[in-house]
C-alpha cells in the first residue's frame, strides 16, 4: 500500500512538471511566437507584380516574436530531399530583416539577379512543399505540404502566425491575412 502511494506522488509530480515546461500556445494551438510562412500564392496571375512587372509566385513569411528577424543566411527549397537548398542572400539586410509582427515577402520566380528576396525555387501549381530552414542549413524553421491550387487563390493561416489554413481568394502578400 505504501508503495503504491509513493508511486501515486511520484506520477502526480511527474504530471506537474511535465505542465509546467508546455510552451505557451494560442487557444487553437499555434505558435505567435515564431517565424512561420504565412501565405503563398503558388500560381499567380493578377494578383501582383515583382518590381520587374512579374506576375510571380511568392511566399509570406511572419515574424511573431518581438525581435527583428533577418533572414538572410536561412534557406529555403520546395524539396524535402533537396541537399542543396537556396539560401537567401545575407548581403542586404534591410531587405531580408523582418520587424516584430511584420511580413516579408519572398518571390518565388528563379530570378536571383533580381534582388536578394527573389528565391531560386518555383512554387507547382499541382502541389508540393515549402520548407524554410534555419542557418545551419538543418533546423525546420517552419514548412507546409500543399495540394493542387487555383490560379489568383492563395492559402495561408486563418490569422498571422495561427495554426489553421485556409484559402484567400483575396491575397494579402505583404500584409496582414
Ligand atoms: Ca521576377
Ligand atoms: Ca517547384
Ligand atoms: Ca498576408
Amino acid at each position: 500500500m505504501k508503495n503504491t502511494i509513493n508511486w501515486i506522488v511520484v506520477l502526480l509530480l511527474f504530471n506537474l512538471i511535465a505542465c509546467e515546461t508546455k510552451e505557451p500556445t494560442t487557444p487553437d494551438g499555434g505558435d505567435l511566437g515564431a517565424l512561420v510562412i504565412n501565405e503563398f500564392l503558388a500560381s499567380n496571375d493578377s494578383t501582383n507584380l515583382d518590381e520587374f512587372d512579374e506576375s510571380d509566385d511568392w511566399v509570406e513569411l511572419y515574424n511573431g516574436t518581438s525581435d527583428i528577424m533577418d533572414v538572410g543566411g536561412m534557406y529555403i527549397t520546395d524539396d524535402p530531399l533537396d541537399l542543396n537548398p537556396w539560401m537567401i542572400p545575407e548581403t542586404d539586410p534591410s531587405e531580408t530583416s523582418i520587424p516584430p509582427k511584420g511580413f516579408l515577402l519572398l518571390w518565388c520566380d528563379k530570378d536571383p539577379e533580381q534582388g536578394v528576396r527573389h528565391v531560386d525555387i518555383k512554387l507547382s501549381a499541382r502541389g508540393e512543399h515549402i520548407i524554410l530552414l534555419g542557418k545551419d542549413m538543418a533546423t525546420i524553421i517552419d514548412s507546409i505540404q500543399f495540394g493542387t491550387m487555383t490560379t489568383d487563390i492563395s492559402y495561408g493561416r486563418e490569422t498571422d502566425g495561427g495554426d489553421l489554413w485556409t484559402l484567400f481568394a483575396t491575397p494579402t502578400p505583404g500584409a496582414t491575412n
